[in-house]
């Protein structure tokens, strides 16, 4: 196998002519069925597949032009060129373009900075749309999705709004690993973003899907816990069949928080108001309310339900912020 940039130099078309800038937007997604743990790391290939659903208007704003020297502008302030995200961003660009090529980046994010949602999916996702309109590539949405995933893994499910799925692919150079579509919609289905903590976490995601495939015993279970939940996932998705969606993306995030628990050291990625919203959430769907949860590598919770039921949740959730993934 190759590296990353010689890998892309060959699928990407040569000589284009360069426009001024490009700009894109891409939304962040919530994962309904997990991905957690790679294949390879430096391709970024997953174990698994995984399912996401896209934020709507939450994403990322980003606009790249050539110029004389690289800088980067993340909501109105210039980072310094050592910042590390800087480094993560610039080295991820490094990968696309001819070398001595200086751009500007000028990135805005929707997304509520104290929800503990990750930017990175949907800003690597905004990169590679955004060069493939000043590079004018006119890539595919699968090319897109497949550039997107070697700036972070979940970015791939960022490159269109709606249902994702990310096909994990088999082959070693990744050319089969990306995400494409559902084309259901579901004009009713809910993301209710529910904040617990703003406290920074403590092991990034790269890590700890690391930590958790060397040291968990559990993490054996995993693969077999996608292979069971993504078909159900996908064809809840395809139904509008929230109560078997809601289930089975809420047994697949608690799954996953498990085998991240039994890794060492711990990963406990929950405070205790994690645990606490979680147990308000478990008696209100006894009382009957249809409502779900999933759960990331943080504290923060979101719900999955429908639009008939924001009312009651917005009077037992104040701060809760409903998304409808559709309006964009
Ligand atoms: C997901 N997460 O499916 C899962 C659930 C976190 C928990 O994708 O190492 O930031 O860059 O591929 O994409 C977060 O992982 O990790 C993630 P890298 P990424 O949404």
């Amino acid at each position: 196998m190759t590296d990353p940039r010689s890998y892309i130099q060959t699928i990407l078309p040569r000589n284009t002519p360069v426009a001024k800038e490009g700009r894109a937007f891409a939304p962040a997604n919530i994962a309904l069925c997990k991905y957690w743990g790679k294949r390879d790391e430096a391709f970024k290939l997953p174990l698994t597949g995984s399912l996401s659903v896209s934020l709507g208007r939450l994403g990322t704003h980003m606009r790249i032009r050539p110029a004389d020297r690289d800088s980067l502008t993340l909501n109105g302030t210039e980072q310094a060129p050592a910042s590390a995200i800087s480094r993560r961003l610039f080295g991820f660009l490094d990968l696309f373009r001819d070398p001595g090529t200086a751009l500007a980046v000028d990135s805005k994010n929707t997304l509520p900075t104290a929800a503990g949602l990750a930017s990175s999916a949907s800003a690597f996702a905004a990169a590679v749309l955004a060069l493939n309109e000043l590079f004018g590539w006119e890539a595919d949405s699968d090319t897109l999705s497949q550039l997107a995933r070697f700036g972070s893994g979940s970015a791939c499910r960022s490159v269109r709004h709606g249902f994702m799925e990310w096909h994990p692919g088999e082959r070693p150079d990744g050319s089969d690993s990306f995400a494409t579509s559902l084309d259901a919609d579901w004009p009713e289905f809910r993301i209710g973003i529910l904040t617990v903590s703003n406290a920074p976490k403590p092991t990034g995601s790269g890590e700890g899907m690391k930590r958790t495939r060397d040291t968990s015993a559990l993490y054996r279970s995993w693969p077999d816990q996608v292979t069971g939940d993504l078909p159900l996932i996908r064809e809840a998705v395809r139904e509008r069949d929230l109560n078997t969606l809601g289930r089975t993306a809420e047994h697949n995030a608690l799954a996953m928080h498990a085998t991240m628990i039994a890794s060492w050291p711990p990963l406990i990625y929950w405070s205790p108001e994690t645990l606490a919203a979680l147990h308000r959430l478990h008696a209100l769907r006894e009382q009957g309310l249809p409502v779900y949860a999933t759960l990331d590598a943080g504290p923060n919770i979101k719900l999955l339900f429908e639009h008939p039921s924001a009312h009651d949740l917005l009077r037992e959730f104040a701060d809760l912020q409903v998304v409808n993934p559709e309006e964009f």
